[in-house]
């Protein structure tokens, strides 16, 4: 019934109901949710690091890093409190093109994201291969908000969105894993929507 009513909101909105990963509902809306508040952030000291085991590690300004060749891709976001959100078009800077730069060494095999403040999350390196993984700057047409993380956010499509960290500051490839904040807190390691894995109690 539940069920059957979501797909129906689904079809309505035009897009295929078989999009939606188990125990998801649709949203129109995009929500605002994080741990803590919304951090100033003053453009003239920021600087995005890709480092640890790359052979050219690198610091970029948020102008150097919009000189770079931008991409835009239509991700689907998941959050792991149920709803869902379609074809949200990200702009930014393609994982790939980065990882062209820093060059990982072999041993790299997890990202460890860093935002500003203490927030860090986890993905095995093998998550960025996807073309729609970037690092962004705009979403649908106008820049980040604040709230969904202005300056720069990582977008790791077909994780929960606890995996594309607001406020990215820093990527860190790393030879073994590293649960972040909300991974330590109880949340899976791996967050695949598909296998619904939200959580590990
Ligand atoms: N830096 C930072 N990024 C974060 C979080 C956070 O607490 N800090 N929360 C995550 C969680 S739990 C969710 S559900 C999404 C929500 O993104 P939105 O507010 O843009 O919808 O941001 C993720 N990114
Ligand atoms: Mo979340």
């Amino acid at each position: 019934m539940f069920r059957s009513r979501n797909e129906q909101r689904v079809r309505e909105l035009g897009f295929d109901p078989a999009r939606l990963p188990p125990g998801q509902k649709i949203t129109e809306k995009w929500p605002i949710l994080h741990a803590g508040d919304v951090p100033r952030i003053h453009l003239e000291s920021w600087y995005f690091r890709v480092w640890r085991e790359v052979a050219n590690p690198i610091e970029l300004t948020h102008a150097q890093l919009q000189e770079l060749p931008a991409a835009e891709a239509a991700t689907d976001i998941h959050c792991v409190t149920r709803w869902s959100r379609f074809d949200v078009r990200f702009r930014g800077v393609r994982w790939s093109e980065l990882a062209s730069i820093v060059e990982p060494r072999s041993v790299a095999r997890f990202a460890i994201a860093h935002a500003e403040g203490e927030y860090t999350t986890n993905v095995p390196l093998s998550a960025l291969d996807d073309p729609r993984a970037m690092v962004a700057w705009e979403a649908d047409g106008e820049p980040l908000t604040p709230d969904h993380g202005w300056p720069l956010r990582l977008i790791v499509p077909d994780r929960y969105l606890w995996k594309s960290p607001k406020w990215l500051r820093a990527v860190e490839l790393v030879a073994f894993d590293q649960p972040g904040f909300w991974e330590h807190g109880g949340y899976h390691n791996n967050a695949d929507p598909w296998s619904e894995e939200r959580y590990t109690l």
